[in-house]
């Protein structure tokens, strides 16, 4: 009875949450990708994640790619004396047993060049490379927009994008 007991921890404390959903390519596992849901006059969008490496070496996530979006670009951003900097980066690392997370204000896929925008209830595809790992493709699930807050910084970047 005991050990029943604490499998059922062990099991509660590996699932932070019933809706998450995540997806594995060798050691290496993306959770819960989501994106927003944007106004039609928004051409762009932002993917998030969180992506854990249980791998004893580090690895790095070299390109992202999706059927739904003409380009999507691994965005950093940084609170730099409380400046919101914002930079373009060609991969991002994951270190051995380590984790990265993708977040509003926070690291990001930018994605532009859609066809129609995003919806909330939708979900699309969307394919992550690992340099060691490995590709996978994951789905993203789109929510509407109420349901976070704290994204004014990234609209700002995104009319930054357009006029460039
Ligand atoms: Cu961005």
């Amino acid at each position: 009875m005991v050990i029943r007991i604490l499998s059922l921890a062990a099991l509660i404390a590996c699932a932070p949450s019933a809706f998450a959903h995540e997806y594995k390519v060798g050691e290496v596992l993306v959770e819960n990708p989501w994106s927003r849901e944007l106004p039609v006059d928004m051409p762009g969008g932002a993917a998030y994640f969180t992506i854990h490496n249980h791998e004893s070496q580090a690895d790095r996530l070299v390109a992202v790619s999706s059927p739904r979006a003409q380009k999507c670009e691994l965005h950093l951003q940084a609170s730099d004396s409380g400046m919101m900097n914002m930079q373009h980066t060609a991969t991002v690392d994951i270190p051995a047993h380590g984790e990265v997370i993708f977040q509003p204000g926070g690291n990001h896929v930018m994605l532009t060049g859609m066809d129609k925008p995003l919806k909330a209830g939708e979900q699309f595809p969307m394919t992550l490379e690992f340099e060691k790992a490995g590709k996978v493709e994951v789905q993203v699930k789109v929510e509407s927009a109420d349901t976070q807050t704290g994204h004014d910084e990234h609209a700002g970047h995104q009319a930054d994008n357009n006029g460039g």
